[in-house]
């Protein structure tokens, strides 16, 4: 894609797609990794006939993964992902520590991976002052035919508009509505009438605005995900990294290992400034339960 489609594009709907970007050799290698970690492998990950179960028997998942463990770290320094993030922010790009692994999950309900999830409120929405400049990248690595998975964006649901119009406010509470109901049933959040739905390849990479509303689908198969975070230097990019690390407890994200701030340090990806913070205006937390059932691993938000 050309520098400026593909940097429209992520603009316009708040994601792109990229095919390919690892190659088989590395979809194999990753896959290793994240089954040995996990200890699932892809002949467990059956589609579960259990009451009450969200797709596969067997499903695990790992916030701050990437981060954890080092054999995810040439991830982070990939000159292919650089490539495409630069593309899309400019020039220079921090790492930011946002992470994820995912093996045989789906993240099943309409939902925001920023800081602040009600559309237009608090500091992600204002960009008057600072543009908000964070991508989460997705990179998969299990074919569509075999998972069944898909993940669906609501494009342009990133982008900040004032005032807020009724047609978006209902678009909102109408995608709040499903997400909420995602334990009961679900297929349901398929039903999002203007929703985009990506089918991913082994080695694809979605990457996108935090800010847009997305789902994965219901899976049938082996799913393998991981995800990283980067982003350029400013107010938006500190919020998010507290958020993660302070204000996200359950999720236990952990300070880096100093041989990875090197790493980074090296390919100049280390963020120049770290104000620490715990009081962000407006950040979503989860309801209580919600909180508790993160903490025991069985659900990531
Ligand atoms: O299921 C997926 O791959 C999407 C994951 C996701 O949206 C998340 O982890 O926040
Ligand atoms: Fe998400």
């Amino acid at each position: 894609m050309k520098q400026s489609r593909a940097k429209r594009e992520f603009q316009e709907k708040g994601f792109v797609v990229l095919k390919g970007l690892l190659n088989a050799a590395e979809v194999r290698h990753y896959k290793a990794e994240m089954e040995a970690l996990s200890g699932i492998q892809s002949s467990q990950m059956r589609k579960s006939h259990k009451l009450g179960q969200r797709g596969l028997d067997s499903a695990w998942s790992q916030p701050d993964g990437v981060t954890k463990h080092q054999p995810f770290w040439p991830l982070i320094t990939h000159e292919r992902v650089g490539t495409a993030v630069r593309r899309l922010l400019g020039d220079p790009i921090r790492f930011l520590q946002h992470t994820d692994l995912h093996v045989g999950f789906s993240a099943i309900s309409w939902h925001r991976d920023n800081v602040n999830r009600t559309f237009g409120i608090g500091p992600d929405w204002h960009e008057q002052e600072e543009p908000y400049q964070i991508v989460r990248v997705g990179l998969y690595l299990q074919s569509y035919a075999e998972s069944g998975f898909r993940l669906g964006f609501i494009p342009g649901s990133h982008q900040p508009e004032f005032p807020v119009t009724l047609a978006r406010k209902l678009q909102e509470q109408k995608l709040q509505a499903i997400g909420a109901m995602s334990y009961l049933f679900v297929k349901l959040q398929e039903w999002a009438s203007n929703a985009e739905w990506v089918a991913t390849e082994p080695g694809d990479a979605i990457i996108f605005d935090p800010r847009i509303l997305h789902s994965g689908s219901y899976i049938t198969g082996p799913k393998y995900s991981m995800f990283l975070a980067f982003g350029r230097e400013n107010s938006h990019f500190y919020n998010h990294l507290n958020y993660y690390r302070r204000v996200r407890p359950e999720l236990k994200y952990g300070d880096m290992a100093p041989e990875l701030v090197q790493l980074l340090q090296s390919h100049n990806l280390l963020p120049e400034s770290a104000p620490i913070y715990d009081q962000i205006q407006d950040a979503w937390t989860p309801p209580a339960l919600m909180r508790r059932v993160v903490e025991s691993g069985l659900k990531r938000s």
